[in-house]
This record gives structure tokens, C-alpha cells and sequence, in this order.
């Protein structure tokens, strides 16, 4: 684990770099000390103090760091060079990790709310006994449970670490036999997931971070990885600089950071984005620059539902067109490119108001096979009300040009949250999931998790089915229609849509946060404590050991470096003592529940864990591992076996390898004694190099012609779907007549719980600002520095205005970050999702902008 001197000096060489480049800092840097000063890399050896390795708990980037405490308190947290995702980068939320710990007002004990009215205010919180609190949540969630679990509910988190989301998601279908489970994945990754599973029919990124380097051109779809994925720009902008013929394409609804870099910025119509993607696939059709070979080899076809509407309230899901959604047919190429011959440049032009010319620029790009073309994006496309189409609308056009999979020639769905892929859609915790990739409705996948889990054969039927996804457990949750409601890692009463739907303006609206019994796990008061009726106080980051999976499929762990502050506990032991009080009494198949799903890590007499939290990590990661190494357990490897599952395409490996590499990517495959990483999945090449070798080798699958293969396809054939471009939920109109756009700045994480209580980042974004285009100020009688107030259909709020913020609207929109409960502007944000995924569209609210 010793970093050696010449791996430190190489990595901070090209940390610095890339820092000049980017704005991110390297292996150097030293996070801010107490007094903010950074600690001297040179103190690493100092005696007495303590180096684990981590990584960070921001975003999905995954930046590897090295950590150093002394006394019980970190000092020190670093760039780590050997971490193979980020070689020594972190950003500025990365240099200042450490310091996130430390704010003045962390939850130390468990606290009891008696009387429901106090809710929504300051006050009405006691301190209460570990015992008192856990015995009243598990008591609370044991009547509820027995008397309709239909409204029961846990909402969890792309930051909630790997094995602590697979033991929450075992202990809610296994233990309760509920799907009322979902992340908070469900407001930032499930279109891309959606998409993953109807184009490859499993969840998985092909790429790595490598494809950053290695490209000729970078094509931005509604990503601002300037302020959102800072260590992944900074290896774009260097990759720009070290190669002059590098072009970078920024298709965008506003100029931001990211547009900086861009050689073209195509600004297009908020949604309109369809149009646009539709007119290069029918460009390269019509003017046949398609890649005849590789559509012929690898790709079939579909289409699929159309004019679905809009989820804007509940009945969608039940109704005709929320029913039919998903359903495709295959069709043809010849009926494919008949589908998209409406998409003409001109007409895209006057759905998007990008010149015509702009977009035949791209789609050539896109036509040059002697460049290798990126494409990256986040939640411009996923907050969609049509995210998963948008999805399927970029594969296409890498599809039609042959480019996926290979080595900086692919589409790359960027993830947020530092465990959204390793634990949100790897183990499992979306209401419709078991863990890796399996669904809850698919019987052979409820046997073979049965036979993980030691569960009698048809224990899992038992499950309700479908369960609630996220808008749905808060919207039922505001109609009074849940009785529980546990969340953790997470801040639902700010980062939530359409928030006036449960907080309001008046008690009426929050009826429904009164009825319900909330428990809510944090280190820090948040707005969301502040309608709990528990609060219990969790250790944060390195205060235990954990591990996460970022955007390329790199299982990372961090260890645990100083002890939590006060009486906070290690959010799995409140699982584990929930889990015990709810269980007890109940049996499965004879045995005890509880000691049948937890046993092997908990004694539940003692109360305490049986070993180490390595080896409670250690064997509850083993147990997770069985799910994709099959060989490891008889009963599942037949089932594997008979329904062609082919779980051991992404293999793990033994937890203790994922620290001594400074973390894996998946799958990890053992030959001739050695773990190997992939780097690049589908893509046949050596093992040793990361090179995939599915296909040929292991299912016998033809070699075809660009050395890609797809294993889980039905026919080893990835799907182009066609899908039309269909307007957004609402437009501007007279009465609400701006386009309001929500997202991240760079200094703050999310709600900002945790990042705006580091004094530096605070300073550098104190608060948030509405970014708005100077000609509308002008005609508003607007000011840099007034305040306006920000009305929807949905709600309204209340924000300083800027001309000067950094991003640029353009005229008829708005742009605010979400960081800040002083402003919450998701009062006023709409809860319309994309009817595929069921993730909100948080991008285009149309509102009107007042003076104050
Ligand atoms: N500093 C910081 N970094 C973070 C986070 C954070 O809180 N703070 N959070 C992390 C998480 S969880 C996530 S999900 C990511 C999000 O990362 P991003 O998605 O990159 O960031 P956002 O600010 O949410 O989205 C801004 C983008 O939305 C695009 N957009 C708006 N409307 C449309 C549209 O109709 N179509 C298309 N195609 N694009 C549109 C805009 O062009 C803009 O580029 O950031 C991660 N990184
Ligand atoms: N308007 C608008 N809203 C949005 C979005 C948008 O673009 N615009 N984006 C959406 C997206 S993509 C996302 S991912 C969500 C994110 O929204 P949330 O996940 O709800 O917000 P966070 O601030 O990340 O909340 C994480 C909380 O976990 C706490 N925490 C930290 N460590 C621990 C720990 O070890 N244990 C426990 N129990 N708690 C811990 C932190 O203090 C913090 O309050 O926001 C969504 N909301
Ligand atoms: S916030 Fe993201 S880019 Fe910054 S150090 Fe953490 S993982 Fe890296
Ligand atoms: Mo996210």
C-alpha cells in the first residue's frame, strides 16, 4: 500500500498537469488542515501518523485519496497516484474532504421527536438512548409492516456503500418481502439504466476513463463535467491541450463551464435534444455514411411506444399508456431509416434553433472513421421527461457508426454519486431489483437469489409487486399513504421535485409528513431531520469502512481511519439492531430470520458484530460476490446453468485484492492464479491489457468483424431503437413564460449538507444565485442582486439575481443551483418523469420571474 517515491512523483507530474489544465488538484496538494492551511506532503511519514487508503465520497469520478490521522483526527487527505481512476487528481471538494467531517453541529446521539407538530421547525428534538430509538423505529416499523406493508417505505442512496446497500436491500426483500425500496438513483441514474437494459439487456458502462485520453473528438450531451466531474474534465481539457487537433462539441441548453473547452457550442431548445440526435442517425442514413459491416454484424432493430404522454400525476403508471410504455417491436433497417426520415436538418433546426449546418458539422464528425468520437452525458439527458429515449438516441448514433465499446471510440453515460453503479444498480436497492442486474419479477432470478440467500424455493414470490419507485413513495407519502418511512444518505426534503406536493405552504400539504412515522439516518441536521420523529446519528466516510463503485466499474474501498464523533454508529449497525428487533419471533423455513439473512456477520445476542468491520465487510462482500461468481455456490451455479444467466460475466474478486489495488474494474477474472481487470467491456483484446474476451471464448459467439461482442444481447445484438421527439411536459406560455433549468456548481455537493459546512467551499459559494441572460433582466428591471421570486405551476421561491453566475442562459431561461434550503428551489421544480424510467425531469420547469 506504500505509495513509492518514484509512482508519487511520476502521478504528481501529471496531477500538476492536468491541474493547470483543468482546475483540479493532484497528489501534492494536502487538504486543508484546521486552520485551512494544507498539510506538506513531506508530513506523509511523520511519526505518529496513520495512512489508509480511500476513496472519495463525492461524486461517481471515484478519485482515489490517501488518508492520514493522527490522534483519532484526520490530517491529511490526498490525491492517491495508484488509484487507477484518478492517478493522483481530486478536485476541490476532494482537497477539502477532511474538513467535511468536522463541522460543529454533528449528530452525535439519537434524538426522538414526541410531538408531531414541532415538525418542519428547529426545535422538537430530544436526545434519547441507542435502545430507546432503535426499539421505536423497529417497534414503528413492525406494527406497519404486519398491518399492510403496502406502506412501508426505505429510500436509500447512491452514496450508501456497497455492502451496507446490499444488506439493506436482503434485509427489506428477503427479510419483509418488500419492493418498497428505492434509491435516490432514481433521480439521477435510472434512465441511463433503463437504456442499459433495453439496448444490452444488462446494466453496464462498456468504457473506462481511458476513453478520455485516447479520443479525437469529445461530444457533450448535457454534461457539465466542468463543475460536475472536474477530475474526468481536467483529463479532457489536458487531452485537448497535449493534441491540437482534439475537438470538443458542447450540445447544451446553456453555456456553462464545460462550453469553455468546446470547440462548437450547440445550443439547443430545452428537449429538443431528440430532434437533433434523430437528424445525425437519418444524415449518415441518407447520405450513406453508416457503417454498413458493423450494423450488419452486431445491431438489430426497434420501435416502441409513442405519444405516451406525461406522468404528471399518479394514475400514468396504471393507465394504458404508463402499461404499454416499454413494449418494442423489431422492425427492419430499411423501416428504421424510414422512421427517421422526417428528422431533416432543417426540421431540427426549427424544433432545436441550432443551425442546420451545426448539426451536419456533428453528424460528419460522427461520419470521419479516422477519428475516434466520445460521447459523455449526465443529467441533461437522463432528467428527461423522455431521458430513456434521448438514451437510446445517442447508442443509435454509435451504433450506426460502428463506434461502441472500442478504446476512445464510445458513448459514455456518466455516473453522479460515488456508489450509484457499485450500489444503487450493482446490489441491488431499486424497487424492481434483486442484486446483479436481477429483477424481482423474472422467477429464475427469485430462484437463484434464493439460493444465495438460503431461502426455501418460492420464499421471494412473496414479494409485492411492482412497489414504489421514488416519485411515487413521496407522492403517496404526501397523500398520506405511508405509515413508515426509513431513509439514509440522503436529503429528500430538499433534493426532491415538486417538495410544495409534502412541505407546502400550509399544514394541509404536510398532513402527510405528520401522519407518517420518519426515521432518518445522518451526520449532520438537514431539512429532512427536521420532519423525523428519529433521527439517528451515523458515521460518516472513514469513520467506518465501506467501499464504492464509480462510473467506470471500479470497485474501490475505504478504510476506516478515526472512530465517529459522540455516541454515531456505522449506519449497518443500525440496520443490524432494526433488523434484529423487527425479526424477532419470525421464522424462515424453520429457522430463525434473523440469524439465517445476518448470523454470519452479527451476533445478535451480544449485539455487536462478529469480527472486525473487515471481516463483516469481508464476508458480506463474499456473499454479494457468489451472485456473479456462480462457481462458488453448487445450488446457484446449476440454476446459472440452466437458465443461461450468465451471472459470471461480471466476476468479482476477493475483497482484500479491491485494497491492495487502490480498487478493480469489473469484471474482475482470475487466470492462471491472477486477478485481471476490465477496462473495456464487449471489446475482445488481451485480458492482461483490460481488454474484454467475452464472446468468442467463453459463449462461443461468432468472431465478428470489429472485435466487439455482446453477450447478454438476444443474439448477441445490441437494439437501435427508434425514438421520435415528443415536446417536453410543459412549454413556456404566457403566464409562465421562462425555462427553468436546475443543477450543481463545483464547490458544493448536492443539498450541500456537507460541503457548505467547509468554511472554504461556503466562501467561495456562500449562496445560490438565479443565472439568468442580461436582456431579460433588462426587460424585467432586474439587477444583479435582487431578489426575485420564482413561480411554477408547481410552487415558488424566493432568490438573488445574477448576471454574472456561471452559467449563461440564454433569453426565456433561468438556471439555479439546488444546494441551498434557504432557497429551495425544488418548491417550484415540476415531479414529471420520464414514463420508462420513472426519473424526474428536473431540467425544464417553465416559471414566471417577478421582482421583489
Ligand atoms: N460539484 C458537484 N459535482 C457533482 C454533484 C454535485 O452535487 N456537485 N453531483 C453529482 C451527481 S449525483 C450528478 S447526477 C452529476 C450531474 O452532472 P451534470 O448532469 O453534468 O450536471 P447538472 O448541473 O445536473 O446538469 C447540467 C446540464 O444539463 C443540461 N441540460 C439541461 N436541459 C437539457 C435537455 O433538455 N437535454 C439535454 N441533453 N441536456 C440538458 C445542460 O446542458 C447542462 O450541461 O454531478 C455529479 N457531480
Ligand atoms: N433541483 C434539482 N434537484 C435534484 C437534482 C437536480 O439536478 N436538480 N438532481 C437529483 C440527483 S441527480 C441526485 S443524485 C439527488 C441527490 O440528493 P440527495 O442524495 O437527497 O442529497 P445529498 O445532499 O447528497 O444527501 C446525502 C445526505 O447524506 C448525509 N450523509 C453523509 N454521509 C453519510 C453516512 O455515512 N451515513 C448517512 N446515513 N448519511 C450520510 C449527508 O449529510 C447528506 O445530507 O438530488 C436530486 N435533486
Ligand atoms: S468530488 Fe469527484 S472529482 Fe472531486 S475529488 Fe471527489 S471524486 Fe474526485
Ligand atoms: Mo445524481
Amino acid at each position: 500500500m506504500d505509495i513509492t517515491r518514484r509512482k508519487f512523483v511520476k502521478a504528481s507530474a501529471i496531477a500538476l498537469a492536468s491541474a493547470a489544465a483543468g482546475g483540479t488538484m493532484g497528489a501534492l496538494s494536502g487538504c486543508g488542515t484546521e486552520s485551512g492551511a494544507p498539510a506538506a506532503a513531506a508530513s506523509a511519514d511523520a511519526a505518529g501518523t496513520v495512512k489508509t487508503v480511500g476513496v472519495c465520497r463525492f461524486c461517481g469520478c471515484g478519485c482515489g485519496v490517501i488518508v492520514e490521522a493522527k490522534d483519532g483526527r484526520l490530517v491529511s487527505v490526498t490525491g492517491d497516484p495508484e488509484n487507477g481512476s484518478s492517478r493522483g487528481l481530486n478536485c476541490v471538494k476532494g482537497y477539502y474532504l477532511a474538513n467535511a467531517l468536522y463541522g460543529d453541529d454533528r449528530l452525535t446521539k439519537p434524538l426522538i421527536r414526541d410531538d408531531k407538530a414541532t415538525k418542519g421547525t428547529d426545535g422538537g428534538l430530544r436526545e434519547a438512548t441507542w435502545d430507546e430509538a432503535l426499539d421505536l423505529v423497529a417497534a414503528r416499523l413492525k406494527e406497519t409492516w404486519k398491518a399492510d406493508k403496502s406502506r412501508l417505505a426505505f429510500w436509500g442512496s447512491g452514496q450508501q456503500p456497497i455492502v451496507e446497500g446490499y444488506a439493506t436491500a436482503k434485509f427489506w426483500k428477503a427479510g419483509l418481502l418488500s419492493n418498497n425500496i428505492d434509491p435516490n438513483a432514481r433521480l439521477c441514474m435510472a434512465s441511463a439504466v433503463v437504456g442499459f437494459m433495453n439496448i444490452f439487456q444488462t446494466d453496464e458502462p462498456a468504457g473506462c476513463y481511458a476513453d478520455i485520453d485516447e479520443t479525437d473528438v469529445f461530444v457533450t450531451w448535457g454534461a457539465n463535467m466542468a463543475e460536475a466531474h472536474p477530475m474526468l474534465y481536467s483529463r479532457l481539457t489536458a487531452r485537448k491541450l497535449a493534441d491540437s487537433n482534439v475537438r470538443h462539441y458542447d450540445v447544451t441548453t446553456l453555456t456553462t463551464r464545460t462550453s469553455a473547452s468546446a470547440d462548437k457550442v450547440l445550443q439547443f431548445a430545452p428537449g429538443s435534444d431528440i430532434a437533433i440526435a434523430n437528424a445525425i442517425a437519418n444524415y449518415l442514413i441518407q447520405n450513406n455514411l453508416y457503417d454498413r459491416e458493423f450494423v450488419a454484424d452486431h445491431i438489430q432493430f426497434k420501435q416502441g411506444a409513442e405519444n405516451i404522454g406525461n406522468a404528471f400525476e399518479d394514475g400514468y403508471d396504471a393507465s394504458e399508456a404508463g402499461k404499454t410504455v416499454d413494449s418494442v417491436e423489431n422492425i427492419t433497417f430499411e423501416q428504421f431509416a424510414a422512421r427517421l426520415a422526417p428528422y431533416t436538418l432543417e426540421y431540427a433546426e426549427e424544433v432545436s434553433g441550432v443551425p442546420a449546418a451545426d448539426i451536419q458539422e456533428l453528424a460528419e464528425v460522427f461520419a470521419d472513421k479516422s477519428r475516434k468520437v466520445l460521447s459523455l452525458w449526465t443529467m441533461g439527458v437522463n432528467q428527461h421527461n423522455r431521458g430513456t429515449w434521448m438514451n437510446h438516441c445517442i447508442y443509435n448514433i454509435h451504433f450506426l457508426t460502428g463506434r461502441y465499446a472500442l478504446p476512445g471510440d464510445g458513448a459514455f453515460s456518466l455516473t453522479g454519486q460515488p456508489s450509484a453503479c457499485g450500489t444503487a444498480r450493482e446490489v441491488g436497492t431499486f424497487s424492481h431489483r434483486l442484486p446483479a442486474d436481477l429483477l424481482v419479477a423474472k422467477a429464475p432470478h427469485r430462484r437463484y437469489s434464493e439460493a444465495i440467500w438460503n431461502l426455501p424455493e418460492g420464499y421471494l414470490d412473496a414479494i409485492e409487486k411492482p412497489g414504489m419507485h421514488t416519485v411515487k413513495m413521496f407522492r403517496e407519502l404526501s397523500k398520506g399513504n405511508v405509515d413508515f418511512l426509513w431513509t439514509a444518505h440522503n436529503n429528500w426534503a430538499v433534493s426532491m421535485p415538486n417538495l410544495t406536493r409534502f412541505l407546502g405552504r400550509g399544514d394541509s400539504d404536510k398532513q402527510g409528513i405528520f401522519d407518517c412515522f420518519i426515521c432518518v439516518s445522518e451526520v449532520y441536521p438537514t431539512l429532512s431531520t427536521q420532519y423525523a420523529d428519529v433521527v439517528l446519528p451515523a458515521a460518516m466516510w472513514v469513520e467506518r469502512e465501506g467501499a464504492f463503485g464509480n462510473g467506470e466499474r471500479r470497485t474501490a474501498v475505504f478504510e476506516k481511519a478515526i472512530d465517529p464523533p459522540g455516541e454515531a454508529q456505522w449506519d449497518l449497525w443500525m440496520l443490524m439492531e432494526i433488523a434484529k428487533r423487527v425479526l424477532e419471533g419470525e421464522t424462515i423455513g424453520g429457522q430463525d430470520a434473523f440469524d439465517l439473512l445476518f448470523g454470519a456477520v452479527y451476533d445478535k445476542q451480544a449485539g455487536q458484530f462478529k469480527g472486525s468491520q473487515r471481516e463483516v465487510c469481508r464476508t458480506l462482500w463474499e456473499e454479494y460476490r457468489t451472485f456473479s461468481n456462480p462457481q462458488l455456490n453448487e445450488k446457484a451455479a446449476a440454476i446459472n446453468a440452466a437458465e443461461k444467466l450468465k451471472m459470471e460475466a461480471k466476476q468479482l474478486a476477493p475483497y482484500d485484492l479491491y485494497i491492495e489495488n487502490h480498487g478493480l474494474t469489473w469484471p474482475v477474472r482470475e487466470v492462471n492464479g491472477q486477478w485481471l481487470p476490465t477496462l473495456w467491456r464487449f471489446c475482445d483484446g488481451p485480458q492482461e491489457d483490460g481488454f474484454d474476451q467475452l464472446g468468442v471464448q467463453q459463449y462461443g459467439e461468432q468472431d465478428l468483424a470489429a472485435g466487439v461482442s455482446f453477450y447478454k444481447s438476444a443474439d448477441h445484438k445490441p437494439s437501435a431503437v427508434f425514438r421520435p421527439y415528443e415536446p417536453p411536459a410543459e412549454v413556456p406560455s404566457q403566464e409562465y413564460p421562462f425555462w427553468f433549468c436546475t443543477g450543481r456548481l463545483l464547490e458544493h455537493w448536492h443539498t450541500g449538507s456537507m460541503t457548505r459546512r467547509v468554511p472554504e467551499l461556503h466562501r467561495a459559494l456562500p449562496s445560490a444565485l438565479l443565472d439568468m441572460n442580461p436582456a431579460d433582466c433588462e426587460r424585467l428591471g432586474l439587477k444583479d442582486g435582487d431578489r426575485a421570486r420564482v413561480t411554477s405551476r408547481y410552487g415558488s421561491f424566493e432568490i438573488t439575481v445574477s448576471t454574472a453566475g456561471r452559467t449563461v442562459p440564454p433569453e426565456g431561461m433561468a438556471f439555479a443551483p439546488f444546494f441551498a434550503d434557504e432557497t429551495l428551489v425544488n418548491l417550484a421544480v415540476q415531479d414529471v418523469y420520464c414514463p420508462l424510467s420513472k426519473e424526474p425531469d428536473f431540467k425544464k420547469t417553465c416559471v414566471a420571474i417577478e421582482k421583489i
